[in-house]
């Protein structure tokens, strides 16, 4: 079976990290709504099956996933977060802005991950039609929601362990 007709969200809450300690933040576009929302919703159900307390995940929404980079950037500097989730879905239109918000979240996100040494999760569809974004965001691809929850417990639980190792 090739990569991409494989459904790569299941996971076994078993075997991850516990996360009751974390404290996330997620950001949410507001682009496509119909899709981010049940991206949110896989990440926000995966936190919690992996017992992240609720009242420590915060939402916040973006206007779209050109404003996810300067959302998470203001999680970083006001919230005390272990990472931050970034959910978006850009979908190719007639013109260049597909590339333009791609490159800018991707590398804004980059960018953010390095400046404060913590996990910025890419939690954004990329996809040119409206039927690939939804086969993602709980179709017959699962739910790339999920898979960055998934990450962002996975980077955290890494953190974590590098500082307590630091003397
Ligand atoms: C303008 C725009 C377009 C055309 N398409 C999308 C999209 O598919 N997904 C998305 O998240 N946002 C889109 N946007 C909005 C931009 O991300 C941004 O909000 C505006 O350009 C204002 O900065």
């Amino acid at each position: 079976m090739s990569s991409a007709s494989k459904n790569l969200s299941t996971f076994d809450s078993t075997s991850l990290p516990d996360a009751s300690g974390m404290r996330v933040g997620i950001v949410v576009s507001e682009w496509n709504a119909e899709v981010t929302e049940k991206l949110f919703e896989g990440a926000n159900q995966t936190l919690l099956a992996c017992n992240c307390k609720k009242e420590n995940i915060i939402r916040k929404n973006v206007p779209g996933s050109f404003e996810l980079p300067t959302g998470a950037s203001f999680f970083a500097e006001y919230e005390s977060v272990d990472a931050v989730i970034c959910i978006g879905c850009v979908i190719q239109g007639e013109t260049r802005h597909f590339e333009f918000i791609c490159n800018a979240v991707s590398q804004g996100l980059v960018n953010l991950s390095i400046e404060y040494s913590m996990p910025f999760i890419f939690g954004v569809l990329t996809t040119d039609t409206q039927e690939q974004a939804a086969d993602r965001s709980g179709g017959k691809h699962g739910n790339k929601g999920i898979e960055a929850a998934v990450t962002a417990i996975k980077m955290i639980a890494m953190q974590k362990e590098f500082a307590a190792r630091k003397l």
